[in-house]
């Protein structure tokens, strides 16, 4: 017998024990009754989460490895092994959430219990009907478009073929308007052949959700951030609303000076921006495009992507010092398993899933990461974004299954990228990178480079899962499903598609989390986190200067109080975890905003005589 059977039989046997005693000792005493009732169904509430836990442990655990096998070597075999492995997990979730759903209402629960049951609940990020056949379809409709992307090629006419990295460096160097459209246009074929996959994915998961008392996956997700999910829209609105006058000058500013450098016939004044000359595949962050739009009067005074590179760094070395930056705060050195055992470079030989993750395989120390690193900027930022996750992982290791999680998932996705905002040019001359600190002059041009990543990234964080929660809750149909991923794309970013797309188009589909279902808020609630948790360590750390200038690098009380918060994990609910380091309760963008402020004026200056908008 496994250990759940064992535990779930002594849990009836007390139950029964506990059902007969009452009847000899408590007949003649109905309120005693009902409260011995009452506690028998607290116990068995007790003992059923405790067993959930166990049960979705191991099972979790085994899929993540078959998923850990796919990512890294993508074939017919891999596909269907971890199919298997997370259709026996989802199964389980939804088992174990529909029993959950049988105590949630019951009386004088121990705070952890209602909460894990609550947890157990609503948690599933694609639940399943309970039908087996169907469970077992949508497992594999989700590998199989994970595998779709994951072995993504465009073959141009002379039968070349690019994977996604190379696209994107096109995407990123080129300064041709006709190669950038093909490079876009040409990832875009990878994803007509989702659709259908997708729709179905959709009527499946709805279903799962259904049947779990939600009117929708949409709800379902949006059930997840400790607070009634009606009013979850509405903090979005109000965060947004906080930075959306920042996004809309750099917007301006950026689309002028497009202009100029395209011409106006091509980059129209009053309209969105076409999306391929923003210098990314999806246009959510900006930042290689920089020399295009930077401040004419300074300049941003150093190159992170040429000093890594005249330094002669290799990847490991950018891991290492990534790993150094967590060290100087006081956090342990990461276990030889992880050296061992993560990918850093692309193999050569087969398919692998390059988008970059971090695993943490048993939730003990088998922490990895998985990334195609490149020696510049942009992948040493994303080096700490997946450490963020590891060490994340690392301090709340200790905690019952179902509170190793993120206080909010947008925690989590803020972590890493917290640290990236100290790499400042004082921690350049600290690890030997600058020689000396630049004078404050060139700031204007660090800002515009950090707004380009940041300010730009907002809109996109948000208007992903704008579309897929219109898409779940059935407002739009799979053939709708492109035009409103394009109406949303211009309502919130100011972004158009550069020409007109097929009727078989799935654009969504061409970014690896529509595909890989994970859930895209948590990016815009990270990029409004990581910039509060930086002011917050920049005062612990008592620094004087501007919150841009600041590095937490080294400094030990900064590492504390940013670990009491990472060993909080789920088991508190977010506003908690946010006080415990930052004081308050409310996430802000006022952060962010002052961040930006030098910028902000400097943007404002320049679009005085623009007319902005779209
Ligand atoms: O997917 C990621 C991380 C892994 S969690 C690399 N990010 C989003 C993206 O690439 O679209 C980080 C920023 C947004
Ligand atoms: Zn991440």
């Amino acid at each position: 017998m496994d250990k759940l059977s064992k535990r779930m039989l002594l849990a009836t046997l007390f139950l029964l024990l506990a059902a007969c005693e009452p009847v000899a000792t408590t007949a003649s005493n109905p309120a005693a009754d009902e409260s011995q009732a009452a506690a028998a169904g607290v116990a068995e509430a007790v003992s059923f989460v405790a067993g959930a836990e166990q049960r979705l442990a191991e099972l979790g655990q085994y899929s993540e490895r078959t998923n850990w096998v796919l990512a890294n070597f993508i074939t017919e075999d891999t596909e269907r092994l971890a199919a298997r492995a997370g259709e026996q997990f989802t199964a389980a979730q939804v088992e174990i959430a529909a029993q959950a759903a049988r105590f949630t209402h019951l009386e004088g629960l121990d705070y952890d219990t209602a909460r894990k049951l609550n947890m157990l609940r609503s948690g599933i990020v694609m639940p399943a009907p309970a039908d087996p056949a169907k469970t077992a379809e949508q497992a594999e409709i989700g590998a199989k478009m994970n595998g779709l992307y994951g072995k993504g090629r465009y073959c141009r006419e002379d039968g070349e073929c690019l994977a996604l990295g190379e696209l994107e460096d096109i995407m990123a160097d080129s300064r041709n308007p006709d190669e950038l459209l093909e490079a876009w246009l040409g990832w875009r074929t990878i994803s007509p052949p989702m659709k259908a996959l997708y729709a179905r994915q959709v009527e499946l998961a709805n279903e799962g959700a259904v049947e779990l008392g939600f009117a929708d996956l949409g709800t379902m997700w949006r059930s997840g951030y400790d607070m009634d999910p009606t009013d979850f829209p509405a903090e979005l609105d109000r965060l947004w609303g906080q930075v959306k006058p920042l996004y809309d000058a750099l917007h301006c500013h950026v689309r002028a000076r497009l202009a100029a450098q395209y011409g106006s016939d091509l980059v129209p004044l009053d309209g969105p921006i076409p999306a391929h000359l923003l210098g990314n595949m999806w246009a959510q962050s900006w930042e290689n495009i920089y020399p295009i739009v930077a401040p004419e009067e300074t300049s941003a005074g150093y190159d992170l992507s040429a000093i890594l590179q005249a330094n002669k760094f290799d990847p490991i070395r950018m891991v290492k010092t990534g790993e150094a930056f967590f060290s100087s705060l006081g956090f342990a050195e990461l276990p030889e398993t992880f050296w061992q055992r993560s990918l850093f470079v692309k193999p050569a030989d087969r398919d692998v899933v390059c988008h970059a993750s971090a695993w943490d395989i048993d939730e003990k120390d088998d922490l990895r990461i998985k990334m195609c690193i490149d020696v510049n900027a942009e992948d040493f930022k994303t080096i700490h974004h997946e450490l963020g996750h590891n060490y994340y992982q690392r301090a709340y290791k200790n905690l019952s299954y179902l509170y190793r999680g993120s206080a909010n998932d947008g925690f989590h996705e803020a972590v890493g990228d917290t640290l990236s905002l100290s790499i400042t040019p004082t921690y350049l001359v600290q690890i030997s990178l600058l020689d000396a600190v630049p004078d404050t002059s060139g700031d204007l041009g660090l800002l515009m480079k950090q707004a380009l990543e940041k300010i730009a990234f907002l809109p996109f964080g948000l208007m992903v899962d704008q579309w897929r929660w219109k898409v779940f809750d059935g407002e739009v149909g799979p053939d709708g499903y492109n035009d409103l991923w394009w109406q949303l794309r211009e309502k919130y970013q100011g972004v158009a598609a550069p020409s007109e797309r097929p009727a078989d188009a799935f654009d969504p589909g061409a970014k690896y989390h529509v595909p890989g279902n994970t859930p895209y808020t948590r990016y815009f609630l990270a990029h409004i986190l990581q910039f509060q948790f930086h002011r917050a360590l920049c005062e612990i750390a008592a620094d004087k200067g501007p919150v841009n200038r600041c590095s937490i690098y080294g400094n030990r009380q900064a590492g504390e109080r940013l670990n009491a918060m990472l060993e909080m994990g789920r088991s508190k609910p977010w506003p908690e975890a946010l006080e415990a380091l930052t004081g308050s309760k409310q996430m802000d963008a006022t952060a962010i905003l002052d961040y930006f402020a030098p910028l902000k004026t400097w943007l404002d200056e320049q679009n005085a005589q623009r007319q902005c908008g779209w």
